[in-house]
């Protein structure tokens, strides 16, 4: 049996619940119980607050776990970062009140920063040389400054309206975040070969979710130019048509590409261009 803990609500419970269900992992989560199995494969799901899952991977309690990095970071138990998850994207900076004068890291020297991540606020400060003071706070660290608690802060910044509406400003990002999959280090065989299994799925999962799938109809006089637009994984498929001259052509694209691609297409005349979420790529 393989057991993944995962957050059981907050920012990344929905998120690690989905892509668990995207690779086929087959659990009821109508009830939400802070165990469930799965119906289709030897696998267990653990819902947890996100700080006590990298303990309970490192303890083999569980041997995979969903979490951000951040706290991967900051607990700092032996655990196995497998892969990125591209989802719970976030930065750990440091903001001051903005209508300081900001000259680089040792504006910092001697002063008070609050933050829930001590550890990795004091090895980053370690390294540099420079001497601080952290205040450790459990929540609502953007509000210390103008309480008088603290000179600056040390959190977790998304879009920065948070340090915006507290009169703070970001001056430097110390990690770059996102959720990740963590393994217990010494795994049995029978779970080893399941997690390769898990992590081939995730691969094929978040190549799928950044491609779209476009078929079109174009004159025969255009399929080179076409061919030159849409490099496919090989190369796109054309499929004569009925109507004299004209081809039906099929490849997949990046999502961030589509709306130039189809700009293009249109330019040497294809019609009826339609565009289609892809499910799964398995190269
Ligand atoms: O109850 P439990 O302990 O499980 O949850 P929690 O409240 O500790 O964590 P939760 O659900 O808030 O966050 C879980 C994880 O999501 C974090 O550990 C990060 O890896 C990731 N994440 C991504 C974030 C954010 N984005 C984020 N914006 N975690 C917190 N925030 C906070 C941030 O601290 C700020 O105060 O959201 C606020 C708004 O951010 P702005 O910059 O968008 O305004
Ligand atoms: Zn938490």
């Amino acid at each position: 049996m393989l057991r993944i803990a995962i957050q059981n609500k907050g920012r990344l419970g929905e998120e690690s619940l989905g892509l668990l269900g995207r690779i086929g992992i087959e659990i009821d989560t109508t009830k939400r119980k802070y165990l469930a199995k799965a119906s289709n494969l030897p696998i267990e799901m653990l819902n947890l607050r996100d700080d006590d899952i990298p303990q309970v991977v490192a303890d083999n309690v569980a041997q995979l776990g969903i979490v951000g990095l951040n706290e991967v970071e900051e607990k700092g138990y032996d655990v196995t970062v497998v892969t990125r998850l591209c989802f719970g994207h976030c930065r750990l900076s440091l903001a001051i009140p903005k209508n300081e004068e900001y000259n680089g890291l040792k504006y910092f020297r001697g002063k008070r920063i609050a933050t829930s991540y001590p550890n990795i606020l004091n090895r980053f400060f370690k390294e540099k040389g420079i001497e601080i003071r952290t205040v450790v706070i459990a929540g609502s660290v953007e509000i210390t400054p103008s309480a008088g608690m603290a000179d600056a802060i040390f959190d977790i910044v998304s879009s920065g309206g948070t340090l915006v509406s507290n009169g703070l400003k970001e001056v430097e990002t110390v990690l770059e975040s996102e959720a990740v999959l963590i393994a217990y280090p010494t795994l049995t065989d029978e779970n080893k070969r399941l997690l390769e299994e898990i992590k081939f799925r995730i691969e094929s999962d978040s190549i799928s979710r950044n491609k779209k799938y476009l078929l079109m109809n174009i004159p025969n006089d255009s399929l080179e130019k076409a061919i030159e637009i849409l490099p496919s994984m090989r190369s796109p498929t054309i499929i004569p048509l009925a109507a004299d001259g004209w081809s039906s052509i099929h490849s997949v694209v990046n999502s961030s590409e589509l709306w130039d691609k189809v700009r293009q297409l249109k330019a040497i005349g294809a019609e009826g261009i339609l565009v289609l979420s892809v499910d799964k790529i398995i190269l």
